[in-house]
């Protein structure tokens, strides 16, 4: 990963050492980065048909690092049976109850099981039972002799075990009634106009039994459960969104793991937080022991070293190590990591220097955007920071890749020098950059440019946005225009523009502005004087 507001050097860097690393012993190896890329970058990219690295703005684990998935769920119309079952052969506390789509409806619990035991034991209404036929032969296991079309059931249940004649007296049309072979009893409950028939004990029915039900259009089945045992089935085949609780919580993948925790903390045992996705559809599940599973993030940092322009969340994750050509100034890790720093023009050269070392033939593709790192860091190697190693590299990558330095080191300084479709906020943020000094913050942006003019005539606009960043607990805010052609520099100063010129030792020009001779690095020229500046400024 390389640092926020990606340059070329940090995309290309990153994207060349992930391949490296994945012939190293790290196959997972991703090329990540921490926000838009540039338009010569993307030049870069799509030139040598590179995918673009991944967005990761935040490495805090999510939810999604810990949540158990695919989750066990059950659908709404599952029988309470078959749910019951599932909790306990699990050996979880709940369950997320979902619909055809898989989208949430709520969670059953045992203590929902538990709720709805007590709460049935009205003596007036414990013969009432929300009777569905396809749960009741789902759960009975029985075989439907007669299956009515019309015939709609009632919600209760009885058994017939009295005599003929006093059962009729009790018996309502529609309702599920459970009988053992009385074939008499049988013709009469049909002809009364019961739901169903339930005969029970896998005794043959008397064909005329069949006959009458199809003809009366009752509903017939015949189970191998004695009588007791059919009546607690036909009870437990009540669909288990009759049992269950509507308000859950829910979190989404993406999600800090603390939304999840925070819903989970102090909750009864065995209870978890639904992780749903945009459409409502349920991706996961986290109960309180996800939250232990420990979440291996580990990050390779490509030029870059510091905390400000580490990815946010870094402090939770694991660094690997650093490939950076800058200075370090606050890097601080609990394992040892790697570690490889050079004072060269652009971390795509050592990292192509890994390649060699490693005795890994760098592959085309990522010799043509190493190369593009290296022309872009380095200003087609006009720059300060340029060493004969960069040279030497290019040569190399170049030849890999079968491309001519100049012409495509000049296609990505021109493009990287179209500033007409951008706003002053846009190029003032393309590649700024906080630096730390004795409890004073500095924004430094710079752009490298071929047409200083393009950017100079929008002096006015620049300061102004400038003072708005400054706002933000900025101490001064600089933005460096560097001339590649004509080969100087012009600093816009916000805030403290004295203490800034007097520390470059020049005057002010326009009472914001310094000029200064060559091609200016911020790395080499301008991050070195921060500590001089921020004590002439606290003293001042
Ligand atoms: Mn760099």
């Amino acid at each position: 990963m390389g640092h926020k507001n990606p340059d070329t050097d940090a995309i290309c860097s990153a994207v060349g050492y992930a391949a490296l690393l994945q012939v190293q012993g790290y196959p997972d190896a991703v090329a990540t980065r921490q926000g838009p890329v540039r338009r010569e970058t993307a030049y870069i990219l799509d030139r040598f048909h590179l995918p673009v690295p991944l967005l990761v703005t935040d490495v805090r684990p999510r939810v999604r690092d810990i949540m158990t998935a695919p989750p066990i769920t059950v659908h709404r119309d599952t029988p309470l049976y078959e749910a019951g079952q599932i909790l306990q052969q699990h050996g979880m506390g709940s369950v997320p109850v979902v619909d055809d789509e898989g989208r949430l409806c709520g969670v059953t619990s045992v203590e929902d099981f538990a709720r709805a035991f007590i709460q049935d034991l009205d003596l007036n209404e414990l013969d009432r039972v929300s009777l569905h036929l396809d749960n009741v032969l789902r759960t009975l296991g029985g075989r439907a002799l007669v299956r009515a079309r019309q015939r709609e059931l009632v919600n209760r249940v009885m058994v017939g075990a009295m005599e003929v004649a006093s059962m009729l007296r009790r018996i309502e049309p529609g309702i599920l009634l459970v009988i053992g072979d009385r074939t008499d009893a049988q013709l009469a409950a049909i002809r009364l106009g019961v739901g169903a028939l339930v005969v029970t004990g896998d005794i043959p029915v008397a064909e005329e039994v069949v006959e009458l039900a199809r003809a009366r259009d009752v509903t017939l089945i015949a189970v191998p459960h004695h009588t007791y045992t059919t009546v607690r089935l036909i009870h437990l085949s009540t669909p288990v969104h009759h049992v269950m609780h509507g308000d859950v919580p829910t979190c989404y993948p993406d999600d800090p793991v603390d939304v999840a925790r925070d819903f989970l903390r102090g909750s009864v045992a065995g209870r978890s937080v639904v992780v749903v996705d945009k459409d409502g559809r349920v991706a996961g599940i986290v109960r309180r022991t996800d939250l232990l599973k420990p979440v291996h993030r580990q990050l390779m940092l490509v030029d870059h070293n510091e905390r400000g322009q580490a990815v946010d969340g870094i402090e939770e994750a694991e660094v690997l190590g650093v490939v950076d050509h800058h200075r370090v100034a606050d890097f601080q890790t609990s394992t040892p990591p790697f570690m490889r720093l050079e004072p060269l023009g652009s971390t795509s050269t050592i990292v192509a220097k890994l390649f060699h070392e490693a005795g890994v033939a760098v592959p085309p593709p990522i010799a043509g955007a190493l190369l593009g790192g290296i022309l872009a860091d380095t200003l087609l190697f006009r720059g300060p920071t340029t060493t004969p190693d960069d040279r030497r590299v290019a040569g190399m990558l170049a030849e890999a890749a079968r491309v001519d330095i100049d012409a495509y080191g000049g296609e990505i300084l021109e493009l990287a020098s179209d500033i007409s479709d951008r706003t002053a906020e846009q190029l003032l943020s393309a590649d700024l950059k906080d630096f730390s000094a004795e409890n004073c913050l500095f924004g430094i942006g710079m752009i490298e440019t071929t047409n200083s003019a393009a950017v100079l005539s929008r002096r006015d606009e620049l300061l102004a946005a400038m003072a708005n960043l400054r706002a933000h607990d900025y101490t001064s805010v600089l933005f460096g225009i560097v001339d590649i052609m004509r080969r100087r520099t012009t600093i816009l100063i916000e805030g403290h523009a004295q203490d800034v010129a007097a520390t470059f030792d020049t005057a002010l020009v326009d009472g914001n502005t310094v000029e200064l001779p060559g091609i200016l690095s911020r790395k080499k020229n301008i991050v070195p004087l921060l500590g001089v500046l921020a004590r002439r400024i606290t003293a001042s």
